[in-house]
């Protein structure tokens, strides 16, 4: 974490340009997830490493956050209070220079399990995640809260292509030209790898709203642990959004790349916050679109809890 401050001590005193798109193996990207590709590619994954996949502002943090408090709440507890949620769940492929790359910070976690964060398409995910049979929890969150959240996300941060106004930003989305690509294919491909790869679980985030102690049983069944109610209660509580949002360590306030006086991190964490800004006629045509886009899927997502 002595690095860490260096670096973010770098950001403070350059200021970042913004990044553009360009296409790479087909899938809209900036050069801060292609700079460290072939480390990327060859990265060594280890049977017990627990990946973490998610199109960007789907649940990430969120789901994060809970999964290093199920495994290192009790065992560790320092880490809740001297390392920010990023360095304990290292995200693989990005590469912001000031930060050490993901695969970096990877290979150094002293952890068991390993917690990686990816937002990788599933094709693009490094091969030997698959070979050694790792555990993935992906979460999915409905394609208009998913947008108006990525939307403020990509005006407070820097790092970020320049989002323009809310309609081009929408048609952007729906033209699949956002950093890691389209989310109808995102959700949809990573919903027919769990057909072939058993060790997917698919969560969503508008379940994980409606109701975490139900989710939080889920995700224990499939990881095999078995919390006691008292433990189970501490993550709950631990992971609720205003907890988060007033924790140092979970709601990226370290990071001057973003500016919470445009939009915080930790914005609104609801379901639903599209009603506030589709209107009449976006929402028509993005239904419309949606329809075409999803027709072959059997995968379903709720715009309202
Ligand atoms: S990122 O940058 O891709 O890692 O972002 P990500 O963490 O996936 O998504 C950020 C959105 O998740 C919301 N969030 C939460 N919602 C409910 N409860 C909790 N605990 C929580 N933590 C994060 C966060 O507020 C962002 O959504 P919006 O809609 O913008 O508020």
């Amino acid at each position: 974490s002595e690095n860490l401050c260096k670096g973010l001590y770098l950001f403070t005193t350059e200021l970042p340009t913004r990044p553009l798109l360009f296409d790479f193996h087909g899938v809209s990207m900036t050069h801060h997830f292609t700079d460290n590709w072939e480390k990327v590619q060859s990265f060594q994954a280890r049977p017990d490493d627990i990946l973490i996949a998610t199109y960007p502002k789907a649940g990430t943090t969120w789901i994060s956050y809970i999964l290093d408090l199920l495994y290192f709440g009790q065992s560790a507890p320092e880490r809740q209070t001297s390392l920010p949620i990023f360095m304990r769940v290292p995200f693989l492929e990005s590469d912001f220079r000031v930060l050490p790359p993901g695969t970096e910070v990877a290979d150094k976690l002293p952890t068991s399990p390993r917690l990686i964060k990816t937002h990788l398409p599933v094709q693009l995910v490094p091969k030997s995640f698959w070979e050694q049979n790792c555990r993935v929890v992906y979460v999915a969150r409905n394609a208009k809260d998913n947008v108006v959240s990525y939307f403020h996300f990509d005006r407070m941060n820097m790092v970020e292509p320049e989002p323009g106004d809310c309609n081009n930003f929408l048609q952007r989305f729906m033209d699949g030209k956002m950093v890691f690509g389209p989310w109808y294919d995102h959700v949809t491909s990573w919903w027919e790898k769990k057909q072939t790869h058993s060790k997917i679980h698919y969560m969503f985030y508008e379940d994980m709203i409606e109701d975490m102690g139900r989710e939080l049983d889920g995700l224990c069944s499939f990881l095999g642990l078995s919390p006691s109610e008292e433990e189970k209660e501490r993550v709950i509580r631990g992971s609720q959004f205003d907890n988060m949002k007033n924790n140092n360590m979970a709601n990226y306030s370290s990071i001057p790349v973003m500016d919470f006086k445009i939009s915080p991190f930790m914005r609104k964490g609801k379901v639903g916050d599209w009603k506030n800004h589709f209107t009449v006629a976006q929402n028509e045509q993005f239904d419309e679109e949606y329809q075409a886009k999803m027709k072959n899927t059997n995968l379903q997502f709720r715009t309202a809890v």
